[in-house]
This record gives structure tokens, C-alpha cells and sequence, in this order.
């Protein structure tokens, strides 16, 4: 059910893209990447919303495949599936799914950074030709999630290697200088929404690294099994992903100056409290504390019970970002 309901997103924002553009390739920018004109240069997110269409349209595919492949082999136990099969597809599913939250959501920086700094975020070829490169790069780099898997073909495994080392750098450099590009000199007023996006683009930066360096065969065989995976998840869901959320959120129940005085503060401690939580799945991960594991031993808890204190304080401030939101739903609904 998720599933056809994010289909039937993606078919629309494709319908859109198609009406608006002339098609996907147009809504990539291809003609100014590859003809040189420069008409209907589409604008960076609806750029992000094109690679993110297609590939989450592919991936709901693949996953639609392997549910229905394995509903069969539930009814029919003698029609069998290759299990390596569909190993692969449940995660050219599901590491292209994720990733796409990610792209999708940092279309908030591109809309709102611009508008609260004045500052227009162009799309220029070096912008265009990154996110072409992810589009490709994001649909085979998922066996780096098999890199332990013997039966999977070694150029498979290169690839995921290799591929997730180029793919990680175009989108982000191209975020990361473009966010500071337009902050540099442009006089804004720090406060809730800007610090959340400032947050968000170096959340998604930094928590990039040690997803990468999971990533790595050498280390990925030391390391597939501790801590140190949900730390790199945490690290760019909960400080990359949630912090462009909010900050698209609150910037939308409130506007431009209507965030409140502290609210900076706010957002800072919100970093405060998650890169406390993060660092503590990395260093359990770092000690070797397994993941999936029955025992769990009373010597590495001390790390836990720092981690369940930063959650709280994820949780409480997370509520509040929440809570500002749709207490102002009544008064945008009355406003039409
Ligand atoms: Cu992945």
C-alpha cells in the first residue's frame, strides 16, 4: 500500500516535470548540459525531483518484484526463488529508496536558503552534470550492502566499491559549496529555519564519511555487524534528513519572519543532542559492540545509557519542531 502510494507520487511529479519541461531528460537539464542552451534551464529542485522520480520509480519496481515473487513462493513452496536473486533486489530496493528521501529533501535548501538570503541558487552545468552522475551512480552502488556476500560476482562487488566512493562527492560538493556560496556576506538573520538548513547540509556531509568508509571492503568486514552501521545512518537521517524536514516544515507554518527569537538556539542544541547519540552508536561500533546480537555486555552500556540521554533530548525537541507546525495549521487553514 506505501508502495503504490509512493508510485502514484512519483507518476505525478513525473507528470508535472514532463508538462512543465518537455520531458526527463529536459528536467535533468540535459539540453543545457549536453546542447548548450540555455533555455528553461530547469531550477536545482525540480532538477533533484527528476533524479529522484526516476530512481525511486525503478527501485518501488524492483521491490514490487521480489513482494510479489516471495507471496508466490508462499502459496506455491515448489515455485522457488533465487535467494541471491532476491538479496539484490531487496536492496537495489531499499538503498535507492533511502537515498532518495535524502535528494527529495534537500530540495528545502534549495528553496528556502535562497529566499531567506535574497540570494538566487542557480543551476549551473557543474550542478547539472553531478546530479545526472548520482541518477546513474545511486542504481549500482547498492552491493555495497552485499560486499559479504561470497556468492555475489566480484565486478558486482568492485562496482559497489568504486561507484559508492565517486557517487557520495559530486551532489554533496555541489550542495555543500552552492548553501555557502549563497551564505557568505549575505547578512542573515540566524534563526530557526536557517540554522535547521545550515545543520541539515552539514549532517548530510559529515555523515556521509563514515557511511563510505563502511562502505570499504577491508572495513566493511570488521565492521558490517557493529554499531558503527546504525551510527552512519543516524548520523545523516537524524542531522541531514529530519533537520531539512523541519526547517521545510516551520518555514511553511510560519514564514519568512515569523520564527521565533531563540530559535537558533533551539537548533543547535537539537545538533547538540544528536551528534551526542550518533557518536555513541560510532564508538560502540568502533569497540566492536555487535549489532542483531543476543548479549549484549554490561561493559559496553555505559555507552547506551549516554545515547537513551541525547534520545530523550532528540525526542523532546523533535516534538516541539512538530508541535510549532501543526499548532499553526488552524490559522493557515483559515487563511486558505
Ligand atoms: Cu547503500
Amino acid at each position: 500500500m506505501i508502495g503504490v502510494g509512493f508510485l502514484i507520487w512519483c507518476l505525478e511529479l513525473a507528470r508535472g516535470i514532463i508538462a512543465t519541461y518537455g520531458g526527463l531528460g529536459r528536467g535533468l537539464g540535459w539540453h543545457a548540459l549536453f546542447g548548450g542552451s540555455t533555455q528553461d534551464v530547469p531550477p536545482p529542485t525540480v532538477v533533484a525531483a527528476t533524479m529522484v522520480t526516476i530512481v525511486t520509480t525503478l527501485a518501488l519496481i524492483a521491490g514490487a518484484v521480489v513482494l510479489v515473487m516471495s507471496l508466490i513462493n508462499l502459496a506455491f513452496p515448489a515455485v522457488e526463488i533465487d535467494p541471491l536473486l532476491a538479496k539484490n533486489l531487496i536492496y537495489f530496493f531499499g538503498h535507492t529508496f533511502i537515498n532518495a528521501t535524502i535528494y527529495m529533501a534537500v530540495t528545502a535548501v534549495y528553496e528556502i536558503l535562497p529566499r531567506v538570503t535574497g540570494r538566487p541558487w542557480k543551476t549551473t552545468k557543474v550542478f547539472l552534470a553531478a546530479w545526472t552522475l548520482s541518477t546513474t551512480m545511486v542504481l549500482t552502488i547498492f552491493p555495497h550492502h552485499l560486499l559479504m556476500d561470497f556468492a555475489m560476482p566480484v565486478w558486482a562487488l568492485a562496482i559497489g566499491q568504486v561507484f559508492s566512493f565517486v557517487n557520495s562527492f559530486p551532489v554533496l560538493i555541489v550542495t555543500g559549496l552552492g548553501a555557502l556560496a549563497i551564505l557568505h556576506r549575505s547578512g542573515i538573520r540566524w534563526d530557526m529555519v536557517s540554522t535547521l538548513l545550515l545543520i541539515s547540509v552539514f549532517g548530510w556531509m559529515a555523515g556521509v564519511v563514515p557511511a563510505v568508509v563502511d562502505a570499504t571492503v577491508a572495513v566493511n568486514l570488521v565492521m558490517d555487524n557493529t554499531m558503527w552501521v546504525p551510527g552512519h545512518f543516524h548520523f545523516y537521517l537524524l542531522l541531514g534528513l529530519l533537520p531539512m524536514i523541519f526547517a521545510f516544515m516551520i518555514y511553511l507554518a510560519r514564514g519568512e519572519d515569523a520564527t521565533p527569537r531563540g530559535g537558533d538556539l533551539t537548533a543547535i542544541i537539537y545538533l547538540i543532542f544528536g551528534l551526542g547519540l550518533v557518536t555513541m552508536f560510532l564508538v560502540g561500533g568502533w569497540a566492536s559492540v555487535p549489532r542483531r546480537w543476543a548479549e549484549h555486555l554490561p561493559e559496553w552500556q555505559i555507552w547506551d545509557q549516554i545515547a537513551s540521554v541525547m534520545a530523550a533530548g532528540v525526542i523532546a525537541l523533535t516534538g516541539a519542531f512538530v508541535a510549532m507546525f501543526l499548532a499553526r495549521i488552524p490559522a493557515l487553514l483559515r487563511e486558505g
